[in-house]
């Protein structure tokens, strides 16, 4: 970046898009993003680049004919490599010692944040974030490295003296890393998703092959980048790239990969599950979707239910795990909800988030538009309203891209599958309830239980919400976003039931213990030599 750029603390909820300061910077960035656009990348295999006969496009959700960067189709060769490399790097890694390996996650944590616009920019091609949004991403990045190693710093390394039967004995409880960890990240938060679990299994002492989503692989490679310049020893931090079916299945069936962290569908995580489990019972973190709801009584400032409604339901298209898909709103107030929410949602700008009028930019690809398209017809055919939105945009520029408008859909019931299914697009159902405890039923009757939202001014009814929805991550009123926007450090996020599979989250105080197994050591006589 240029001298010139600020160095601001950029969160999903804080940040203001009118600072004039940050919008120069990005534009600027903007610039240099387009002229590195186009580029091969290589794999990264024990530090060693390496490419291969074949290459994938990553192309721009917002212009087709945007060539983001090519990367190699990896093959299962590739990722036995690579697994071969973390296997051998393991022993030095571990034994550096947690101080050590603490300054260099910290120092690439530095050099992401210095970089924030240059990435950010970078991710608003590769997969359409518009600017906030974007800056989010590789900020939560930087945020998650340093959160973590305060983790490792606050516990002391994870070596805790325990009780004695006998003055002669001597116990403590270690927690040691187990060998090497796969991560497989989604294209939604490419590089906070590929930079946090990444961490959180390097700093316990680890060593990762990581494989990022084919929809987005530039901004994993970009944290490798930032990895390798604070000087991550070679094969600690590998980088693979290709198909699910072939590179992430020698990922899952590879006996020398002791420990997993998916993001991305519950379809995918729970065949993952079941596989990488099948023959012993390896770790696995599976990071699944979810089918936010959010529920507002007749006591709500309505303005603020519009408000952060309209900002989960539609920040980034919907495509995060996080986002509030239905609304579960009390009759009375409905229709006064419904006017408020159509009205926020006429106010957004869809076209190119490079931009910065443009608040809403693209879905990630031709599959996602599709699942749009049919869910409006679907709604429509079932008897549903659509009270805003329902269109795909296609004039002008926007005609090379995959522009959805913003969209409400009210009149279905709420038994309807629209209300059950993620879509992963900015698609929403408003179902109206006879009272809280209604809201409450339809909220926890899913698969799913990631996140959740309230809004009312009553604390009885505020008190039950809490005591009984089942989600990992719940928010009372929040203006800033009813279901989404979670940030380390502050609120850990992590799913219940067909949402996650460790019952402790990311961005949160248990994360790194969940790269790390237990040993006791009882040693006789004299004291034991450090750990
Ligand atoms: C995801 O969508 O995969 O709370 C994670 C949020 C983000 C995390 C979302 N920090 O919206």
């Amino acid at each position: 970046m240029t001298a010139a750029a600020p160095r601001m603390k950029i969160s999903y909820a804080t940040l203001s898009a009118d600072d004039e300061q940050l919008q120069a910077a990005f534009d600027a960035a903007v610039g240099e993003a387009r002229a590195e656009l186009g580029r091969d990348y290589p794999m990264f295999i024990g530090g060693i680049e390496r490419t291969g006969d074949a290459w994938f496009e990553d192309r721009s959700p917002i212009d087709r004919e945007l060539l983001v960067a090519r990367f190699p189709v990896g093959t299962r060769q590739d990722v036995r490599d690579a697994i071969a490399a973390a296997r051998a790097a393991f022993p030095a890694w571990r034994d550096l010692g947690w101080r050590r390996r603490l300054e260099i996650i910290r120092s690439a944590a530095e050099l992401i944040s210095e970089r924030q616009f240059r990435y950010g920019a970078l991710m608003s091609f590769e997969v359409g974030k518009n600017r906030l949004e974007a800056l989010g991403d590789v900020e939560e990045t930087a945020d998650l490295l340093r959160y973590y190693a305060d983790q490792m710093e606050a516990h002391d390394g994870f070596v805790l003296p325990m009780g004695s039967l006998s003055e002669a004995e001597h116990t403590r409880s270690v927690l040691k890393p187990h060998g090497v960890w796969g991560v497989i990240s989604p294209f939604n938060f490419p590089m906070a998703l590929s930079g946090g679990p990444a961490a959180g299994a390097l700093i316990a002492g680890n060593t990762v092959v990581l494989k990022p989503s084919s929809d987005a692989p530039l901004l994993g490679w970009k944290f490798v980048e930032a990895m390798r310049e604070a000087g991550i020893p070679d094969g600690v931090l590998n980088f693979v790239t290709g198909p699910g079916d072939t590179v992430g299945a020698e990922l899952e069936e590879n006996p020398g990969i002791d420990g997993m962290v998916f993001t991305g569908s519950y379809e995918v995580g729970m065949r993952l599950y079941r596989g990488f489990t099948r023959d012993y019972p390896r770790p696995i973190i599976t990071e699944m979707g979810g089918k936010n709801p959010a529920i507002i009584t007749a006591s709500a400032d309505l303005d603020e239910a519009a408000e952060g409604v309209m900002r989960s339901a539609f920040g980034f298209d919907g495509q995060k795990c996080s986002a509030n898909s239905r609304v579960y709103v009390e009759r009375s107030v409905a229709p006064e909800f419904v006017r408020l929410l159509v009205e926020r949602a006429e106010r957004i700008v869809v076209g190119d988030p490079t931009r910065r009028e443009n608040w809403m930019g693209p879905v990630i690809n031709e599959r996602s538009l599709a699942k749009f398209r049919d869910a409006v017809a679907e709604a429509k055919q079932d008897g549903g309203t659509i009270a805003t939105g329902g269109r795909v945009l296609t004039d002008g520029d926007r005609g090379r891209g995959y522009f959805p408008t913003p969209t409400v859909v009210t009149g279905l019931p709420t038994s309807h599958r629209l209300f059950r299914d993620e879509l992963f697009v900015p698609f929403l159902v408003v179902g109206e309830v006879e009272s809280l405890d209604e809201a409450l039923r339809l909220a926890n009757d899913t698969e799913y239980g990631l996140t959740a939202g309230i809004f009312s001014h009553d604390r009885s009814e505020i008190t039950t919400f809490l005591n009984s929805i089942q989600a990992g991550v719940v928010y009372v009123n929040r203006r800033s976003g009813a279901t989404t926007g979670a940030w380390p450090g502050i609120q850990s996020f992590g799913g219940w039931k067909g949402s996650g599979s460790s019952g402790k989250s990311g961005l949160g105080p248990y994360y790194v213990q969940q790269f790390l197994r237990e040993q006791s050591q009882t040693v006789m006589g004299e004291e034991p030599p450090p750990a």
